[in-house]
């Protein structure tokens, strides 16, 4: 594919809490960096997410007396997984990758800033009702398919790509740029929602300019 004028990249998450030695490290997430630029080069219009948590944030493991990451808890809008603290607003691990070549970017969105309420996607926080105000930004500017790469395949990047279809956008995940968590199985899990859905998969080889 060559990406046109109606083509977003949507770049989720490349945060040093992601990355190797970061706080919830995602296994091998590195590996998206030299993709995601190449990719960052390739489309006219780019947006990236943060995820950007307040102290004390209600999906961290340390806000639940007893409970340990990785455990789920039921919370007000449905099952929760908790992490460990990571991307807290304004510390260093919330910084996007100093490697990422995201000048050109022409948004950051951040997300899961309501201390209460967790958002692994870009669209639309964890209550299903709390909107981030990024299908108002796309669709006023006109784009009509969404490329998505970043991390964490499992979470961030299958709910994101979830709700682009639900808010009628195509959208495409670059299998070669994005690196799961995995938790009990969430990376196929997640390929199986996104297949479903209607998300298309594509190689970053296979798109050009
Ligand atoms: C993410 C877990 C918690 C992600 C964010 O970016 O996929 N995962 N917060
Ligand atoms: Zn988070």
């Amino acid at each position: 594919m060559i990406p046109t004028a109606r083509d977003v990249l949507l770049v989720i998450d490349v945060q040093g809490d992601f990355l190797p030695g970061g706080a919830l490290a995602v296994p091998g997430g590195d590996a998206v960096i030299a993709p995601v630029n190449r990719l960052l080069g390739l489309f006219p219009h780019a947006v990236l997410t943060q995820d950007w948590h307040p102290p004390g944030h209600v999906s961290f493991a340390t806000s639940h007396p007893g409970r340990a990451p990785f455990d789920t808890v039921p919370l007000a809008y449905g099952a929760q997984v908790l992490w460990p603290e990571h991307c807290v607003q304004g510390s260093p691990g919330a910084d996007l990758s100093a490697a990422l070549e995201a000048d050109r970017a022409e948004l950051v969105i951040r997300k899961g800033h309501h201390r209460q309420v967790d958002s692994y996607s870009a669209f639309l926080e964890a209550d299903r009702r709390t909107p981030t105000g990024l299908t108002g930004y796309l669709r006023e500017r006109g784009f009509t398919r969404v490329v998505l790469c970043g991390l964490a395949t499992d979470y961030c990047v299958a709910w994101s790509a979830l709700d682009a279809r639900a808010a009628g956008f195509e959208a495409l995940v670059v299998e070669d740029a994005v690196r799961g968590i995995d938790l009990d199985g969430s990376v196929a899990r997640a390929w199986a929602e996104m297949t479903a859905a209607g998300v298309g998969r594509v190689t970053s080889g296979a798109i050009g300019g």
